[in-house]
């Protein structure tokens, strides 16, 4: 049935429904089966949508593989070489998201642990009057402040799974972003110590871990951004996560930490920072890299990406953690408490709103002011059912400039970036 809807939504929708409402025939029985329960709100279908629960894996009946690492929850693997692992929906609980839950994301190798970490050095160059060199131990010294803040991560591919034609890459769901407590010194502090040049406008990231091939001349990722991120107040260099050492695969003993924006620019094991006067053209920049179209292109095409933008501040986007899709709820039950965190890049986020009747009416959550700057929101609501019945959560949120998550993924383009489609949660009760 997914296939038969992929390939041409309207037709495949006359063929299942007869009148809206009524499933037709051979449709009735595999759809209502795969359901295992009446849809009461199945009048108010979109046309050509495909239930969630049909349309995007549970847990229940062959769920996605996972991944137990060492010192890690659960983890839904997206890969082994490199190691990618996503965080499942209802682990992005906690107003902090614990190192045991941190979504995991590698382009290469995963370095030893370094035997003195106090003694791991990083270089600031390029175009500044005097490179500096520091050890962890002299940014522990307080020769520069210490910073402590919540800041959301968020992988610049996360939700690319809900792109269709699906797209090159780790097919995320909503998994891959956290919001940890950092701790560290401001870039923007070290970049001051160094004396910017005039010609000092975007930034070269590097990081210890090798190449997947082991060529010690390749970086696995070495991305940069303009100068005006980089001396943003809330873009640490940070040596703490959650007030203990970083674990090593999130990039000890010291990472970059560029909240709002792609997770890439959130440079592991970080050895040197080179200003430059030109964008950094290091292993993930440029063509289709973190890039989108700024006019849209047909899906499915070819695209050298020569005309599309950077992609910097992430778009809205909102999970809700105490629920899974695919819950099966006792007969009787008519309301849903719901909750779960909302986050918009650069911006915050004004509202939050739940529907279970397919979009039609939408009740509008509370959502809590954000800890800090760049911390992600709580939001919680209550949503009321009429019957026993198969129903879709629906959730959707809104930045503070007014933009909502729209109803698919927006945007194609080669690599799946941006994508940040309202979610539907299937949940069938009795
Ligand atoms: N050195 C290095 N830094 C890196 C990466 C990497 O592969 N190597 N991956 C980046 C990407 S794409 C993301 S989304 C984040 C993920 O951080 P995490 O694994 O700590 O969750 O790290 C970024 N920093
Ligand atoms: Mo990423």
């Amino acid at each position: 049935m997914r296939e038969l809807y992929q390939d041409d939504p309207e037709r495949s929708d006359a063929l299942v429904w007869g009148r809206r409402g009524a499933l037709k025939g051979a449709a009735l029985v595999s759809m209502g089966a795969a359901l295992g329960a009446t849809i009461p709100f199945a009048a108010r279908l979109p046309g050509g949508l495909l239930p969630a629960a049909l349309a995007q894996p549970t847990s229940v009946g062959g769920g996605p593989r996972m991944v137990q690492l060492g010192g890690k929850a659960p983890l839904i693997l997206q890969g082994e070489r490199p190691l990618n692992a996503e965080t499942p929906e209802t682990l992005l609980d906690d107003d902090v998201t614990p190192a045991e839950k941190m979504f995991v994301r590698n382009n290469g190798q995963v370095p030893e642990a370094p035997s003195n970490p106090r003694a791991w050095k990083i270089r600031i160059d390029g175009e500044v009057n005097q490179p500096l060199e520091l050890t962890v131990g002299e940014l522990e010294s307080g020769r520069f402040p210490l910073v402590t803040r919540r800041l959301q991560m968020e992988c610049g591919g996360n939700g690319r799974s809900f792109f269709s034609p699906e797209t090159r890459g780790n097919q995320w769901g909503n998994g891959a972003v956290s919001c940890a407590e950092w701790t560290g010194v401001r870039l923007r502090d070290l970049l001051q110590a160094a004396g910017l040049k005039e010609g000092g406008k975007f930034t070269g990231h590097y990081g210890a871990d090798p190449h997947l091939s082991g060529d010690r001349e390749r970086q696995a990722i070495s991305r940069g951004m303009r100068i005006e991120k980089a001396v943003d107040e809330d873009t640490l260099v940070a040596i703490r996560m959650n007030g203990q050492p970083i674990p090593l695969i999130h990039g000890a003993p010291l990472r970059l930490v560029t909240p709002g924006w792609p997770g890439s620019l959130s440079q592991k094991w970080l050895t040197r920072i080179w200003i430059r006067d030109r964008p950094h053209d290091g292993q993930g920049m440029g063509g289709t890299s973190y890039r989108v179209p700024v006019q849209p292109i047909v899906p499915g095409s070819r695209n050298d990406g020569s005309d599309f933008r950077e992609l910097e501040s992430m778009a809205v986007r909102s999970v809700l953690t105490n629920l899974s899709h695919g819950t099966r709820l006792p007969a009787g039950t008519r309301e849903l408490h719901l909750r779960g965190h909302a986050w918009a890049g650069d911006k915050t986020v004004g509202a939050v709103h739940a529907s279970v009747d397919f979009g039609t009416t939408w009740r509008e959550m509370r959502t809590d002011s954000p800890a800090n700057r760049y911390a992600w929101q709580r939001w919680s609501g209550r949503v009321d059912l009429p019957s026993d019945g198969y129903f879709e959560v629906w959730y959707r949120a809104t930045d503070s400039d007014g933009l909502m998550q729209p109803h698919v993924a927006a945007n194609w383009n080669p690599q799946g970036y941006g994508s940040n489609a309202v979610s539907r949660a299937a949940i069938m009760v009795g």
